[in-house]
This record gives structure tokens, sequence and C-alpha cells, in this order.
């Protein structure tokens, strides 16, 4: 017992950096409870290295779970390339980006942004709604005055590159909120913690042209994500209508709940989606981690990926799909 202890506390000091005597209580509780070091982990939608190591790098420092999550998403936020998620998103068919995010801790706290403008780090907007407010959404001109207030700074986030192709899509201004099969970036990140604690986030820009004033399944808890601390957590990415029609994340950690592994839960939730019209030709990915630290991705359609950090490695996958095609 006394060598385990030595043990602890040296990994407490040499890996993870910090040892107060709360944090060395509680992870001694889960150590003699499984027998091993609890597994630290990000797992998030499409192939985003530098979301997964932003996540990780924290998760080493022995920061949260919700601090890494909250890095991980502010990576594609402020990458002007990224055309799913913050600067460089495509805007809706009026010219404007729009923005929604969510993040919820392991408690069950939960704040999110609805079609936010002008502000670069949604996430950390939803994570003061979440912290500062005793509300869950804000939406629109009210987010943004939220954020002014706590001191975001307004910026144009409509690229170059982005009010190209909305010009170039304006010639035909064809209508079709349609995910297919290509890549996309929208932000789904789960992490588990050095006290196994969950967290999660989600940000995007939405459908490419949406129409004004849509949003999407990534704001919406127990849409786009859920987290229960006590079963696991779970995100989407894909057409967020189809996400919110079966109430995708929640739907997973439920599954979990029930005993399904991550990856089945992600699979039944998929097939779920199947009684839908637009399921024909829409993509939607489920990412979902259990308590143990086992995680889970599958496809509605193939050309789903998924990216995973352990270990201090990060690795991307192509996930599993229902149709194979
Ligand atoms: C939405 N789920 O707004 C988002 C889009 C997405 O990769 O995931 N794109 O419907």
């Amino acid at each position: 017992m006394k060598e385990r202890r030595k043990f602890i506390q040296s990994i407490g000091i040499s890996v993870l950096g910090i040892s107060s005597a709360n944090w060395f209580k509680e992870l001694e509780s889960i150590v003699g409870k499984n027998n091993k070091i609890p597994k630290m982990k990000v797992i998030a939608t499409w192939n985003n290295p530098k979301a997964a190591k932003a996540a990780w790098n924290k998760l080493y420092e022995g920061g949260s779970a919700l601090d890494a999550v909250e890095a991980g998403a502010r990576e594609p936020e402020a990458d002007p390339l990224d055309t799913s998620v913050g600067l460089g998103g495509f805007p809706d068919r009026d010219g404007d980006v729009t923005l929604d995010a969510c993040i919820m801790d392991h408690l069950g706290n939960a704040g999110a942004v609805l079609y936010l403008q002008d502000i670069l780090h949604p996430v950390s907007v939803a994570r003061k709604v979440m912290e500062k407010t005793p509300h869950v959404f804000l939406a629109g001109d009210g987010a943004q005055k939220f954020a002014l207030a706590e001191g975001f700074e307004k910026q144009n986030l409509l690229t170059e590159n982005a009010k190209k192709a909305w010009k170039d899509w304006l010639i035909k201004s064809e209508y079709k909120p349609i995910i297919n099969v290509e890549r996309h970036d929208t932000i789904g990140i789960l992490a588990m913690d050095n006290m196994q604690h969950l967290s999660g986030a989600c940000s995007t820009s939405g459908l490419a042209f949406k129409m004004k004033g849509r949003v999407g399944d990534s704001p919406i808890i127990g849409a786009g994500l859920y987290v229960d601390n006590e079963i696991g957590a779970a995100t989407a990415t894909g057409l967020g209508e189809a996400v919110i029609k079966k109430v995708g994340a929640f739907s997973v950690v439920e599954m979990m709940r029930h005993g399904l592994s991550p990856q089945n839960a992600c699979k039944e939730a998929i097939k779920r989606l199947l009684t839908l019209k637009e399921s024909k030709d829409m993509q939607v990915g489920y990412i979902a981690i259990n308590k143990r630290g086992q995680i889970g991705a599958y496809g509605l359609r193939k050309g789903f990926q998924y990216i995973v950090a352990e270990d201090g490695k990060i690795t991307v996958h192509d996930a599993d799909s229902y149709f194979p095609y």
C-alpha cells in the first residue's frame, strides 16, 4: 500500500505536475478501484490534429476535461482554412457567418450559443454562459451582447475564400441543405481527464449557405452533445436536422447506460436515422467514450473520420459505416 501510495504520488508530480491533497485522494480511490492509473483520453470528429493536440496538452498539464475540450474546439474556430467552424466558416445564404457551439462538464452543467455572429470563439462564450449565467442557451444578438460584456471582441469572420464560395453559390442559389460524404470539419470533442471526469464541446458554422436563422444540432444539448459523467459522453457531426430529430448524442449515452459499448451505441443510434427520408443522401457521424475510457465511432456512410489522443500519441481513424459507400 505504501509503495503504491509513493507511486501514485510520483505520477502526480512528474507526469501531471500537480499534487493537491484532494486530487491525490480522488485519484487514489480510482486507482484502488480499477487497479490501474486512469487513462486520459481525447476523441474528436474528423481529422483535426491541432485540436486533438491542444486538448491532449491541456490534459497532460493537469488541466480538466473541460479545459481540454475548450482548448481543442478553439483550434478550428481560429483556423481560416476550416470552412465549417468559426473564422473562415461558410456563411448563410445572405452572406452572414453565424456560429453554434456548446459545452458540458462532468457535473452536467451546460452552456451554448446559437446564431452568434462576429465572435471568434463561440465555445468559450458557451463556457461563460454555463459558468456565469443561470441559462443554457443564448442566441443571436443576446449572445453577442453577452460575449462583448465578457470581454470578447468583435471580428469579421467572413474570409475572402468563404466570400468567394458564397458568391459562386449565389450564381445558382441552389438550396440543397445536404451533407454528403465529403469531408466536413464541425468539431465535436470529448475528453477524459486524470480524475476520470468527462466533458465535451461542439462548435460549427453549420451548413454552408443555410437559410437565415437556421440552427443545427451542434449547440443543442442532447442532440449535438451529451455528457453523463457516470456513464459516458457522445457528440455528433453531419446533417443537424437528422441528429436533432433523433436526439442523437443523448441516445448514444442512454444506450451505453443500458450496457452497449460506445461502438455499438453509436451504430444503433445511426440505424435510428434510417426512418428519415433524408437518410438516403445525408451523412451523420457519432463518436462516444464511456466511463472506462473505451471509445466508439460510427458513420451513416463511408468517409467519416475521427481522431484520438492517448498516451501522448495522436491517431486518425476511418469510422465504420452503415452504408459501404
Ligand atoms: C450542423 N452538424 O449545423 C452541423 C454540421 C456539421 O460537419 O456537422 N458539419 O448541422
